[in-house]
């Protein structure tokens, strides 16, 4: 009888000979796939819920160090999730040396700030974009604080999205607050640290149903262009109509050298949460096939790797494990597209070759891949399986009861 590891290796040698005939090679591959890097959400494992109230779970992280704690599994796991984002002011501490020491000591790394000018009773009417200088002021200021806990993580990355917007037609003056939010982006901009970025994300609608500041990629790459070189878009798969060509819009992006990041999720409507490859994986394999594209050509952007979900009907570092495990399969097929192939089919204008080019790389099973992936990275053969037997979700839904003192979150 074979154990787990020996079949894996057979399934793996015999990829290792279908790509060669392929004229690819499995060993370059996999030292892609090694250096992945997908950061997930601290967000992502506490409560949360709709605009219709929060749904409590068991075990949910109830602060900044659960969070982390949990981000933690999900690397030991997966083995390319190091970095976690944390969103202020709901991961905020006193002490961010401490904060650095406890993710070194998780063997996790803090990825993006994110600030939030969207939840407090203030910005009901808008943060930037608002009317009153004093509330526009009080966002910057805000967003300065972020910058300072940037400089005391090490966080290279201010990740930032805007809920402003009106509900009615004549409510606001569109024009006046792009200006406001061109100045206050700009200031932004120019307070970052040194050799940090700065990612400006949209939405089509939501708080906003009738305008929003930042509805779309158009809107970000102008406050992205005209608040200087640092800032760059943030394309969140959520956040998009639907029928909306992303792998298109990520393509232009970095084409016009202004693509910095994604947030990883799935729609089914027009907002993001969903597991990440659970609706339409083949999207995201078109996205990084577009990526890679763009690097075979020459390019090469500096890409943040975001999960944003918040899920409320699934356990959440299950889900989380789901979606980095859909995104690595996602990515791994994208490497293995016969790219000289396709230049070729394209050359002679035939449409169904191209395509089934495309569909060969994504038809092909690369699990064994990834597997060894995981197994010379040092993490789980089988991340899910190995969740479910650790133990590790009873521990925190029994430890985790009752609301702990000072901790913020999202519900
Ligand atoms: C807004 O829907 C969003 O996508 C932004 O990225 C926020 O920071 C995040 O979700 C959490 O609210
Ligand atoms: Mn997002």
């Amino acid at each position: 009888m074979q154990n787990a590891e020996q079949i894996l290796r057979a399934r793996y040698q015999l990829l290792g000979e279908e790509l060669q005939g392929r004229g690819l090679s499995i060993d370059t591959v996999k030292s892609r796939l090694k250096a992945q890097e997908i950061e997930t959400p601290s967000w992502g494992y506490g409560n949360s819920g709709t605009r219709f109230g929060v749904f409590k779970q068991p075990g949910a992280a109830r602060d900044v160090h659960e969070r982390l704690a949990d981000a933690a599994q999900v690397h030991r796991l997966t083995g390319v999730c190091r970095k976690v984002a944390l969103h202020i002011p709901w991961d905020k501490v006193s002490d961010y040396d401490a904060l650095k020491e406890e993710t070194a000591e998780l063997g996790v790394e803090i990825g993006a700030i994110n600030p939030n000018v969207f939840q407090e009773a203030c910005y009901e009417l808008g943060s930037f974009g608002h009317r009153d200088p004093a509330v526009r002021q009080r966002a910057q200021e805000h967003l300065y604080e972020c910058i300072e806990i940037m400089e005391q993580t090490g966080s290279m990355l201010l990740s930032l999205w805007f809920a402003d917007g009106s509900n009615y037609p004549g409510q606001v003056n569109i024009t006046r607050r792009k200006t406001w939010f061109e100045d206050h982006l700009k200031k932004t901009h120019d307070a970052l640290p040194d050799g940090a970025r700065m990612l400006v994300e949209y939405k089509l609608f939501e708080p906003g149903f009738y305008h929003t500041d930042v509805a779309d990629w158009g809107m970000a790459l102008h406050f992205a262009q005209s608040a200087g070189p640092r800032a760059e878009v943030l394309v969140d798969l959520g956040h998009h109509a639907q029928g909306v060509n992303i792998e298109h819009i990520v393509a232009f992006l970095i084409a016009v050298g202004k693509l910095g990041g994604f947030h990883f999720n799935n729609r089914k409507y027009a907002d993001d949460d969903l597991t990440t490859g659970s609706v339409n994986l083949y999207e995201v394999f078109l996205i990084y096939h577009e990526i890679l594209n763009a690097e075979a050509a020459g390019s090469r952007p500096n890409i943040a790797y975001m999960i944003d979900q918040s899920h409320i009907m699934k356990p959440k570092v299950e889900a989380m494990i789901q979606s980095v495990l859909n995104i690595q399969t996602a990515y791994a097929r994208a490497l293995l597209v016969d790219r000289r192939a396709l230049t070729g089919a394209q050359a002679q204008d035939d449409t169904v070759g191209c395509e089934e080019i495309l569909r060969a790389a994504y038809d092909t099973d690369v699990r064994p891949l990834l597997a060894q992936v995981r197994l010379e990275l040092g993490a789980s053969l089988d991340p899910l399986a190995d969740y479910r037997a650790s133990g590790y979700f009873d521990k925190i839904a029994t430890e985790r009861q009752g609301v702990l003192e000072g901790a913020a979150s999202w519900g």
